[in-house]
């Protein structure tokens, strides 16, 4: 009898109470991987410890691949560029701090099965192109036009619906100048890895990762709002299935700590002994710039100021902070919190919503101090 798509590609679930990570969980986890949070020292993140999000397989992009961007829909002028038209505009590099929508979706509870997540999708980039403005100003954007959508030469199926992975930015936010949405050709100086969307791909400074759309083929400018499903279907804010939801779509602060001392190969615990340890970390927001970030060393119970470094400049980029901390013997669990411009905030308690979309909830660190040695 019949043999349909949606047989590979089931709907969305919650893990039963008490269910693991199952192989499907395993099996994305491995594909996609995080950034070691020791990694979180560098303010640049080599590539290879970015982290990696990819709905379905890398296209394979050789690098005498001939590649054309297609520009079009309402605009008066469609175009075609390959890659030394768009080497040929003005080139802008921007250092941007990346985060997954689902970061911090593996800690909820229920865990929404996907990618599980614990808190370590991010890393930052500088990224070298062209403004998405400039493009758009040459193609000539119709009075009508109120969306952009992009498409990248990516093809899968989810929950059913197969599709090229494919989203959506308002026409105010794909033209603005400060940030600019970059079409890059670049990551730290050098082309786009292959995981990251060689040869092009979309960077939208303070968005959640799904904005970003990789292997960039077509930009079309559009008189509706988009509804394919990576928009209206997938990263939407909702506690209950039926809810049309709010759309996911800057990124909200988050503190992250270097891990301090020196790990358990299996557990990955912490261990430290008496004394001074110096904590660091970094912190960011796509809403607003980060203003204070605080440590506590007793579950969140108490908060002491950490010293943030002196703004870079780099608006868009995660800043560091430092918090010098005395240990005793005995267990501690040590937290850091975000708080931006705009007063957003991060909270002691999980904000749940059925993707586990924006999970920004405060990290805990459990450290054992020892006192032999
Ligand atoms: N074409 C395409 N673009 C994509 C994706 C994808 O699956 N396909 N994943 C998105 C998601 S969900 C994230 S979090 C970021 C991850 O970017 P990175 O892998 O460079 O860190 O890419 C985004 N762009
Ligand atoms: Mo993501």
């Amino acid at each position: 009898m019949g043999h349909r798509l949606a047989d590979a590609s089931a709907p969305a679930r919650l893990a039963a109470p008490e269910e693991g990570i199952g192989r499907d969980e395993l099996a994305l986890a491995t594909r996609n991987h995080g950034l070691p949070l020791e990694a979180l020292r560098y303010d640049l993140t080599p590539p290879g410890l970015h982290y990696v999000l990819t709905h379905y397989d890398i296209p394979y992009v050789p690098d005498d691949t001939p590649w054309h961007l297609a520009i079009g829909g309402r605009v008066g002028r469609p175009l075609r560029l390959d890659l030394a038209d768009l080497r040929a505009f003005p080139q802008v590099t921007t250092r941007v701090t990346l985060e997954c929508a689902g970061n911090g979706r593996a800690l909820l509870t229920p865990r929404p099965v996907s990618q599980p997540w614990l808190v370590e999708a991010v890393g930052t980039a500088e990224w070298t192109g062209v403004p998405l403005r400039l493009l758009l100003a040459q193609a000539g954007v119709e009075p009508e036009a109120v969306e952009v959508v992009f498409t990248g030469a990516d093809h899968g199926v989810e929950r059913g619906v197969e599709q090229d992975y494919r989203r959506a930015l308002p026409l105010n936010v794909a033209t603005a100048g400060d940030p600019e949405v970059l079409v890059a050709y670049a990551m730290n100086g050098a082309p786009l890895p292959p995981q990251h969307g060689r040869p092009l791909r979309l960077v939208v400074p303070g968005w959640y990762g799904m904005a970003h759309v990789k292997w960039l083929r077509e930009v079309e400018v559009t008189d509706v709002p988009f509804a394919g499903f990576q928009q209206a279907v997938a990263y939407r804010l909702r506690r209950h299935r039926e809810e049309e939801g709010e759309p996911v779509t800057r990124i909200a602060p988050r503190a992250l700590l270097v891990p301090p001392g020196f790990p358990d190969f299996m557990s990955r615990a912490r261990v430290v002994r008496p004394g001074r340890v110096a904590l660091e970390g970094r912190a960011w927001s796509g809403r607003a710039p980060v203003t204070c970030v605080e440590v506590s060393s007793d579950a969140g119970r108490t908060w002491r100021k950490a010293e943030l470094e002196p703004d870079t400049g780099h608006r868009w980029a995660w800043r560091r902070w430092r918090y010098d901390w005395t240990a005793t013997p005995g267990d501690h669990v040590l937290s850091a919190r975000a708080t931006d411009a705009e007063g957003h905030g991060q909270p002691l308690e999980q904000l749940w919503n059925r993707g586990g979309f924006a999970n920004n909830v405060v990290q805990r660190v459990p450290v054992l101090c020892v006192d032999e040695g």
